[in-house]
């Protein structure tokens, strides 16, 4: 096994899996945390066991199309707010990769401020919704009787926007949501026009000067300043855009709604916690794979869906950013051809996936007649009650296990050569 480093980040191999020792803002705000997302697969295995006593493989194929809706159905709200003109609409059209003038793009015209919340999502992507709140301003401004005109249980978190020093009434604001139980993130936008000595601590404690105001003493002032992120709305890539979204990803509860929040954003998410929540559902889709419209593969020793395989690594190699697309995007933003990225691949399926492809490397995990990972030994008394027995189902969550790991590996090799290229190595 290889190890390899991050850009900003060592990663190293741990149990024969992987863990990311990450010195940047997010694990300094969180701790490293788990590596298992925990969504919930306990009781999902324990309804598909107990789906097979009771009506046998029928039951369990209609439980595992509904598994599946359920996880795909979540919605995610978030919430975007502040003083006029600091970026909210600016802010969350990048966040949703919206290129100037999009259809749905979030108007930035100065005369266009919003008086109700408005929503925001990237089109076919409908599980999670940024919304634009009105503005914080007013001398009479009140939190409560400005929270009490949203829906404001549905934000799974809050974005507190300021382009200088937080005022009062956004303090109040963040006091009155961490009262309620709610995540707050203090972004100071527009650090692209002020750049120097932004990540000190003074800076944070500057701009959040009023925290430490006699009437807003409650406010915990060491949470504020560890949720307290410089960005440039225009500029994914730089500051601390990525790490504001994703302590977003990782503070976020219940499980399924962080789930759908990485997925959703994919490409601004740390991969190793993108990577954690996908394997945890594998079995899931190795199971529909054994049970769902499966046909005979050529030697084969049991009926596999190659096509729904197919589609379940493509979207493995899209969530890791391994697409033409993403490729290409990374290639033009540090000014080299896309095959520069591109030859870090070394996955084959990363490289060729074809269901041909897929259907030879099931095969390949099927004669290694390899058992499940330790964390999946659990799923083993449901896979012997697979119409292809345990083989079919141990094979499946390999292939779909490995492809996952390999495509990491190969999403790391183009952070390093990215950062490489960046430093002039
Ligand atoms: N340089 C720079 N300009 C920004 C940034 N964020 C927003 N702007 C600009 O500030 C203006 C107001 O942004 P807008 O998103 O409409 O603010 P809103 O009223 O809070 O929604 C627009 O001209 C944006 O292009 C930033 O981070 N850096
Ligand atoms: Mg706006």
């Amino acid at each position: 096994m290889e190890m390899l480093l991050k850009g900003d980040g060592a990663l190293e191999f741990e149990d024969g899996g992987l863990c990311l020792l990450q010195a940047d803002k997010v694990a300094a705000v969180n701790g490293l945390g788990s590596l298992s997302m925990d969504l919930e697969v306990e009781r999902i295995l324990e309804r598909f066991l107990e789906a097979v006593k009771d009506g046998g493989i029928s039951k369990l194929a209609s439980l595992v199309k509904a598994e599946r809706r359920r996880v795909e159905c979540v919605t995610v709200h978030v919430a975007v707010t502040g003083t006029p003109r600091v970026g909210k609409s600016a802010f969350i059209n990048s966040v949703m990769d919206f290129k100037d003038g999009t259809d749905g793009a979030a108007p930035t015209d100065p005369t266009q401020q919003v008086a109700k919340p408005a929503s925001y999502r990237r089109p076919g992507e409908p599980c999670c919704m940024f919304w634009e709140l009105p503005n914080i301003e007013g001398a009479n401004f009140s939190p409560d009787s400005y929270l009490e005109a949203l829906e404001v249980d549905r934000y799974v978190g809050f974005f507190i926007l300021s382009s200088s020093r937080f005022t009062r009434e956004a303090v109040a604001l963040a006091n009155e949501l961490r009262r309620i139980g709610k995540q707050v993130y203090f972004v100071r936008t527009k650090i692209d026009l002020d750049t120097h000595s932004y990540k000190n601590k003074e800076f944070a404690e500057d701009a959040l000067h009023v925290v430490t105001a006699d009437c807003f003493d409650h406010l915990d002032i060491e949470y504020a300043i560890s949720h307290f992120f410089c960005v440039s709305c225009h500029d994914t890539g730089r500051f601390d855009f990525m790490a504001c979204i994703q302590a977003l990803q990782k503070n976020s509860s219940p499980p399924l709604q962080k789930h759908a929040l990485l997925l959703s954003l994919y490409y601004l998410a740390n991969k190793m916690e993108l990577k954690n929540s996908l394997k945890e559902l594998i079995p899931v889709s190795a199971i529909y794979s054994c049970i769902i419209d499966p046909v005979p593969v050529e030697q084969l020793p049991y009926q596999a869906n190659i096509s729904f395989l197919h589609k379940e690594i493509r979207f493995f190699r899209t969530m890791l950013g391994l697409d033409y697309r993403d490729l290409n995007k990374s290639a033009r933003l540090i000014g080299q051809p896309t095959f520069v990225l591109s030859d870090e691949i070394q996955t084959r399926l990363a490289r060729e996936l074809t269901e041909k492809a897929v259907a030879e490397e099931l095969l390949r995990w099927t004669e290694k007649n390899v058992l499940v990972s330790p964390s999946n030994v659990k799923w083993l008394p449901l896979l012997k009650t697979l119409p292809g027995g345990q083989l079919s189902g141990a094979s499946t969550i390999r292939l779909l296990d490995s492809m996952l790991e390999q495509f990491m590996d190969d999403a790391y090799r183009i952070q390093r050569k990215i950062t490489e290229i960046l430093r002039g190595d």
